[in-house]
């Protein structure tokens, strides 16, 4: 199915996320250099604007995103080959504080990540949020115009929805995407303005979450908490202030081809030089782990599960690698900061107590790898380890499983991410609550039959092709286009 058919049903596409698919940044000699922010939701989204076009919004970055946009704070992009329009807004570093490291991510984050003893809220972090999503909702209004669709990413912006509703006219179509996990109703709870964010929320025609479970928590949240909300769970359709709100779970896949044409074509000097320069030794098995350094990841979790494998499993010493690349995220949160030592402190141990002079456990890396190098770890990875405490999706699997190419590999999934609910239980399934099923799945993957690998890759790599980024495009367009008529009809229109 081809997804470009139902974006035709709209005039405009406006795209809200709080952070940017480019970031232009100033040489010391005053050159212009351009990069691309890890993170799973803009590197989903880049190449569908880049087929749809229309226009991007989203939070600028510094001095050197300001000297390369015009006086309405646009610019085109992608640089090489200009498709669509990248729009910043600015916020000041104390609002940034308040928006960003305090509501969203030392709030937000942890609530939906169900990490309850890392959420905190400070005076003025709400203020500071509502005040944000104002800012956005009110940089949408301009390019409304005949049928539009505005498409709202994340919990950056749970306001947003109702706060464009007021603004624009009722044949605008709303749809948010929500990337994280919901989470259960006595940890959303904890939230002191639950009701706001509720409310925010069910502004948009379509809320989507990756997958079931998510959306009937949602659900059951608005239940709870909204007593002039009424859901019907046959349809899966909250009718709320006068308009309904279809919440739907559509999984993000990834472009698998693409991945797996990179994999194909990838020189294997890509894998020789990168493993020199990161001490990768030569002959030994590889497990990998690819992750943002974040508590939710359940990095240090899993290489204490590594040291308990080499503890009680002797003959995997030097005869397994374990490479851990993390990319430092969020690090002015004082919890992001701590965790981080904790995870090099685990790295240092385990090295020490079981490295050799010419063998270390662990290979531990903080540098940001290009697609290339990325490619290569998958493709030589004889196991990858995802063992997430909660994740929405988790795209570092699909890309695994897609980049497998000669079909070998075994992927450790836990059962706290979405991509688990997508792929099933052929993925070896790790239960990130149960310290000894960890290590121990981690020892049976090593130990699996090439035959048996093929079997499970196989279809992993058919579903992962079957739900790919296209399909969950073209599915949430669809649902988009249907749920604009009933609006158009209505009275007010
Ligand atoms: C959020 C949700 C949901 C990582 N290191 C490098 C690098 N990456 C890329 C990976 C992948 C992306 O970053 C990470 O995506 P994930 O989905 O695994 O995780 P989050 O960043 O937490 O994303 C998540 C996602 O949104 C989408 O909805 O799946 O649950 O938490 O694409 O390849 N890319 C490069 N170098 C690196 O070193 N080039």
């Amino acid at each position: 199915r081809d997804w470009e058919t139902p974006l035709d049903s709209f005039d405009t596409l406006v795209v809200l996320s709080n952070r940017q698919p480019y970031r232009h940044t100033r040489d010391a000699d005053g050159s212009l250099a351009v990069d691309r922010p890890t993170g799973g939701l803009t590197a989903a989204l880049d190449p569908v604007c880049q087929r749809a076009g229309g226009t991007w919004i989203a939070w600028g970055d510094g001095d050197g995103d300001r000297q390369v946009v015009d006086e309405n704070d646009r610019v085109d992009v992608p640089p090489t080959d200009p498709s669509y329009t990248l729009e910043r807004v600015w916020i000041d570093d104390d609002l940034a504080d308040t928006y960003y490291s305090g509501y969203s991510n030392r709030l937000l984050w942890p609530i939906c990540h169900g990490a309850v003893d890392e959420a905190k809220i400070r005076p003025g972090d709400y203020d500071g949020y509502r005040r944000v999503n104002e800012r956005f909702a009110e940089r949408v209004v301009p390019h409304v115009s005949g049928e539009s669709l505005i498409w709202v990413q994340d919990y950056h912006f749970a306001l947003v929805p109702a706060m464009i509703r007021e603004r624009v006219p009722p044949s605008t179509t709303i749809g948010q995407f929500w990337h994280v996990p919901w989470p259960k109703p006595e940890t959303f709870s904890r939230v002191p303005q639950a009701r706001a964010l509720l409310d925010g929320l069910l502004g948009a025609d379509v809320l989507s979450f990756h997958v079931r479970r998510f959306a009937d928590r949602f659900l059951t949240c608005v239940e709870y908490f909204l007593d002039d909300a009424s859901v019907d769970w046959d349809a899966s359709v909250v009718s709320y202030d006068g308009s309904d709100t279809q919440v739907v779970a559509v999984p993000l896949g990834i472009d698998a081809d693409e991945h797996a044409r990179r994999s194909q074509n990838l020189d294997d000097g890509v894998y020789e030089t990168l493993s020199a320069e990161l001490s990768i030794p030569d002959g030994t098995l590889l497990g990998l782990g690819v992750d943002r350094l974040d508590y939710a990841k359940g990095i240090e979790e899993r290489l204490e599960a590594i040291e308990t494998l080499f503890e009680r499993r002797p003959r995997w010493r030097e005869s397994v690698t374990f490479v851990q690349t993390t990319t430092p995220s969020r690090t002015d949160i004082p919890a992001y900061a701590a965790y981080g030592k904790r995870v090099r402190r685990v790295v240092d141990r385990v090295n020490e107590r079981f490295g050799t002079d010419s063998w270390q456990p662990i290979v531990y890396t903080e540098s940001y790898l290009t697609r290339d190098q990325l490619t290569a770890l998958y493709r030589n990875a004889d196991c990858l380890l995802v063992t997430s405490l909660a994740d929405g999706m988790n795209l570092v699997s699909k890309e695994f499983v897609a980049a497998s190419v000669d079909e070998t590999g075994v992927l450790c999934l836990s059962d706290q991410t979405g991509a688990h609910d997508a792929l099933g239980d052929v993925a070896n399934t790790i239960d990130p609550t149960d310290r000894e099923s960890v290590w121990r799945t981690i020892d049976d993957a090593l130990r699996m039959p090439v035959r048996e690998q093929r079997v499970r890759m196989r279809t992993l790599r058919a579903r992962t092709a079957e739900r790919s980024l296209s399909w969950w495009m073209s599915t949430l367009f669809e649902t988009f286009a249907a749920a604009t008529p009933d609006r158009s009809i209505s009275p007010q229109g």
